[in-house]
């Protein structure tokens, strides 16, 4: 997959996010910026870090990924819903897009593909598992414009149906070469709340989002808030409008904003039913000893009809267009690709189907785009 280093402009959005390595934990793509998370083969929580769950043990990962620091925006959405209008009518037979696909947000109709004058394109999305896939299939593939970049890739849609028995078959889990993916449940929670540094470097976890045990505080950055919640308007701001309420990794927003799906199923014999993590913007309750916040209270909702939002996980390494893994994209790597594509390099095999045709090409092309 992915190799390390990172793409080149990140440099000054890693410093501007707080001083971390730049180039070495941050890479961004497609509008968003991700952040290494590290520290593979964390353990599990213990009982006593999550005492209204004692049976739960989460947040384990034994791998390097990366995480977006904010949720997908309004925006970003709004590219993939113009792109897919096209399929999503012929599939459907629908001409006026559900919320499952366009949220609440963003109007696809015959006449007119538009953002609402009442939300902001930098405002968090919504959409269904089931589209979060679509879209997460697409970035996957370059962002080419074919029914096969948005059916398949990281989850295949065909999978998603119920059969006779009333047996959802939704594809449980990414495929293992995906570039770009919704986090586990444990690698949400992993991103959320463990803190390497914490008991003198032994790592544990918090009990919030906010590397802290006290519940962040809904209201408006200027009058002490510490989350994107709050009575509408003028909520929900934009995402990243809390710089400074961060997880020890630098999430942002993972409390408030949207609440954010997670690739997990609820059980392996549900597998229509997937986990969501942490509050939306409506939800501006504070000092509940329940908190939806805390850590390990998960959401569960249908993979079918429920829209929230999202934060895109990537696979570690490079940008995929920096073939050479020297921070850049450019001529050197363009030459590599053909390269390696006349040589039937495997690595030249964009599409990840064992076949050397333009189809590589157009998505080798697509990663080029993605500055
Ligand atoms: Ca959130
Ligand atoms: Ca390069």
């Amino acid at each position: 997959m992915w190799k390390r280093r990172i793409a080149c402009g990140v440099l000054g959005v890693g410093l501007l996010a707080g001083g971390t390595l730049a180039g070495d934990n941050t890479l961004s793509i497609y509008g968003s910026q991700f952040i290494k998370i590290g520290d593979p083969g964390n353990r599990d929580t213990m009982a006593g870090e999550v005492p209204m769950y004692p049976d739960v043990h989460i947040g384990g990962v034994d791998h390097e990924f990366w995480l977006a620091s904010t949720e997908v925006t309004v925006g970003q959405h709004f590219e993939f819903v113009q792109a897919y209008y096209p399929i999503y009518v012929k599939n459907t037979g629908h001409t006026l897009a559900s919320s499952e696909f366009v949220g609440y947000d963003i109007i696809a109709a015959p006449d007119e593909i538009i953002i609402r004058p009442s939300a902001d394109p930098g405002e968090s999305t919504q959409m269904s598992w089931e589209y979060a896939a679509r879209y997460i299939n697409w970035l996957h593939n370059g962002k080419v414009n074919e029914e096969w970049a948005f059916e398949t890739g990281v989850y295949d849609t065909s999978t998603f149906f119920q059969d006779d028995d009333g047996v959802w078959h939704h594809q449980a889990v990414r495929n293992p070469d995906a570039r770009f993916f919704l986090p586990t449940w444990d690698e949400w929670t992993k991103a959320g709340y463990w803190d390497p540094q914490k008991n003198n470097g032994k790592g544990g976890y918090w009990r919030y989002q906010n590397s802290s045990d006290t519940e962040p505080v809904p209201g408006l950055p200027s009058e002490g808030g510490e989350r994107n919640a709050g009575d509408s308007p003028p909520f929900p701001l934009v995402v990243g409008s809390y710089p400074n309420v961060k997880s020890p990794w630098g999430m942002l927003d993972m409390a408030g904003g949207q609440s954010e799906l997670t690739e997990s199923a609820i059980t392996p014999d549900r597998l229509n039913t997937r986990i969501f993590g942490g509050t939306p913007y409506g939800y501006d309750y504070y000092g509940d000893f329940d908190s939806r916040d805390i850590i390990a209270y998960g959401n569960t909702g249908s993979a079918t009809s429920l829209s929230v939002g999202l934060r895109l996980g990537a696979a570690s390494g490079t940008h995929p267009a920096d073939l050479n893994e020297d921070g850049w994209v450019n001529f050197f790597d363009v030459s590599l690709f053909i390269r390696w594509f006349i040589d039937h390099n495997e690595r030249a095999d964009f599409h990840l189907d064992g076949v050397f045709d333009a189809d590589d090409v157009r998505v080798f092309l697509g990663f080029v785009a993605a500055q």
